[in-house]
């Protein structure tokens, strides 16, 4: 996909191609208020405020159509710098671009308008020559966006475009687009009945399925092995704490506008719980500790509750109810590094396993002139950030750095990934802590007979299982592999009449150890092998007159035309391969 922002000439086009849309909804609802229309990684956008008008599906031709008429027109873009006073008497009807001026500094920036023909908006530019350049263009999709990005003000609607130089870049951008719509976890959750959502649950409250439970439980059953041998200790622990056990933690300071508001139940304070950090806090707490035992890790498959935008909730992959393939990793001082390497192993590993290779490390640091989100605490925060890089340039991972990313009791390390639609977001994260165990009075012994505080290292390798669900989704367009697919298998006769018997008794055999299927129903062969493709099912076993008469199997892997044909002990064998190396 090209990406518009990092190229001068198509950052200036869609900019430009901004104030085109802005001065067609101009003609067609003269009353329409403009707050900002900036160029994006994949075009434009602009928040336009249109009373009580919605923004449907019919209007967006309509827009287009006013769009192509004004760029046929011709007129030329005329920049003109402005004084402060002049933008304020030129917009004094205008409250949106009366707030962005209020905010100008003439000393430091030169104001500037744009004008074409009948429009004029406030704008630093640059902008092309003529409205003429905007040629090929289409308007993308719409929706709500709340002034400001703040859900107490008004809700504007936001307009989606892009635009080009040429029809055939126009061209490969909208089928990049719909590929990438294709590839949507949401589009492939819904075909495939991984997940559904439902109004009377909420927002941001997935269900699962019973194929999406099929890939849970073997993700679970996946990642707590790799973490029994490496000496984790899973516990359960509710999902609610008390607000007094969030304030001991410091989330009800520093992380309280992410989480549901709390419910009083008799004389107890209660909060849905939004990380599960306390609750394991507790747990190392609960018995006395000697250097020798550290480190301690405590895992935890837990269900957390957080406070997302509405407008920010998205599929499995942005969710308001998650569950966290978590653990806390109690470590001396003098073990972080060690601790911190087999987490960054333990991540690349899993990512070869799933065959994984789009993904960015970000180092995310504190911004140390933020102090009140991060506690106050220099040496402290420069020891660990400096910890961090030193393991990660010992691997030699390329990564880059994240000024004020950090979380409020620590650096981290996260992993970033590109969903099919959408901005980056993190999988996995590995976040040092020097402060919650203090917090929580936490101690071991050392050799000397002295309590020392450990630190703690949080970690998630999938993230949640539903990110990371969304993510292998679209990565894989829905095809599996073999040991995570819901139907590993779908036996296809090709006659009923004389095959059924065979692929009953086949059926019988492998019920046992393998997810599959038996599609016996009075169909064309042709169908049923068209609809095994589209419930991207791995394997496809297809049995004929050949395979009956000399005890044969013969299947197809799903996305290959080719059909193998083998034994039964030969088939078995084969499926024993793919699933046991789980690659
Ligand atoms: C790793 N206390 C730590 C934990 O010990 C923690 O909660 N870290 S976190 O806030 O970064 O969340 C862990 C992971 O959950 C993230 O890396 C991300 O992959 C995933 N995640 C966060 N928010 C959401 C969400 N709204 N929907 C789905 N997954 C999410
Ligand atoms: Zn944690």
């Amino acid at each position: 996909m090209k990406k518009i922002l990092e190229d001068e000439r198509l950052s200036k086009l869609n900019h430009s191609c901004a104030h085109l849309l802005a001065q067609a909804i101009k003609h067609l609802y003269p009353d329409a208020k403009f707050w900002v229309g900036p160029v994006i990684e994949e075009g434009f956008y602009y928040d336009i405020d249109l009373g009580d008008k919605v923004i449907t599906e019919e209007d967006i031709p309509l827009i287009e159509k006013e769009m192509k008429k004004i760029s046929k027109d011709g007129k030329r873009i005329v920049r003109k710098e402005i004084s402060k006073e002049e933008a304020e008497e030129m917009f004094k009807d205008d409250p949106y671009k009366q707030d962005l001026i209020s905010r100008m500094n003439e000393e430091e920036t030169v104001i500037s308008c744009y004008t074409q023909g009948d429009f004029t908006d406030l704008c630093r530019g640059p902008h092309v020559e003529t409205v003429k350049e905007l040629k090929y263009f289409k308007l993308l999709k719409f929706s709500g966006a709340y002034w400001k990005g703040d859900a107490k003000n008004k809700m504007l609607q936001r307009i989606y475009g892009v635009c080009f130089d040429t029809e055939e870049d126009l061209q490969e951008c909208l089928k990049e687009l719909e590929e990438a719509a294709m590839r949507d976890h949401r589009k492939i959750g819904k075909n495939l009945n991984i997940f559904m959502s439902h109004d009377l649950v909420g927002k941001g409250m997935p269900l699962w399925l019973p194929n999406g439970a099929v890939i849970r439980k073997n993700l679970e059953n996946y990642i707590y092995e790799k973490e029994q041998k490496l000496g984790y200790k899973h516990v359960y622990t509710p999902c609610v704490g008390t607000v007094d056990l969030y304030k001991t933690s410091g989330h009800w300071d520093h992380y309280k506008e992410n989480m549901f508001p709390s419910m009083k139940v008799d004389e107890e304070e209660f909060v849905l719980r939004p990380m599960n950090c306390p609750h394991h806090m507790l747990v190392y707490g609960n018995e006395l500790h000697s250097y020798r035992d550290l480190p301690i890790r405590i895992g935890e498959f837990a269900t957390d509750f957080r406070y997302e935008a509405s407008g920010a909730v998205k599929g499995l992959e942005r969710v308001r109810c998650m569950c966290q393939n978590d653990a806390h990793l109690f470590v001396r001082p003098d073990q972080i590094g060690e601790e911190f390497k087999k987490v960054v192993s333990l991540i690349l590993d899993v990512y070869n396993d799933f065959g994984l290779k789009n993904y960015k490390f970000r180092l995310s640091l504190r911004d140390p002139e933020d102090k009140e989100k991060y506690f106050d605490d220099d040496e402290m925060w420069n020891e660990a950030e400096n910890k961090l890089r030193e393991v990660l340039n010992e691997f030699g991972i390329d990564y880059y750095e994240a000024i004020g990313e950090a979380a409020f009791y620590g650096p981290k390390l996260d992993v970033e990934v590109k969903p099919a639609v959408g901005p980056e977001v993190t999988l996995s994260t590995c976040q040092l802590d020097f402060l919650l165990p203090r917090r929580f009075e936490l101690s071991y012994i050392d050799r000397d007979g002295n309590k020392q505080v450990p630190v703690v290292l949080h970690r998630a390798i999938f993230g949640t299982f539903d990110r990371f669900t969304a993510f292998i989704l679209e990565e894989t367009k829905g095809v599996l592999p073999l040991w995570l697919s819901p139907t590993q298998i779908n036996i296809i006769p090709v006659n009923n009449e004389y095959h059924l018997e065979y692929c009953e008794k086949l059926f019988e055999n492998l019920k046992d150890n393998y997810r599959v299927e038996l599609d016996d129903r009075n169909e064309k062969l042709g169908y049923k092998m068209r609809e095994s493709v589209t419930r991207k099912i791995p394997v496809t076993v297809i049995i004929g007159q050949k395979e009956v008469d000399n005890n044969l199997v013969s299947y197809r892997e799903a996305g290959s035309e080719e059909t193998t044909t083998l034994s039964y002990e030969k088939f078995i064998k084969y499926l024993e391969d793919k699933i046991s190396n789980r690659k």
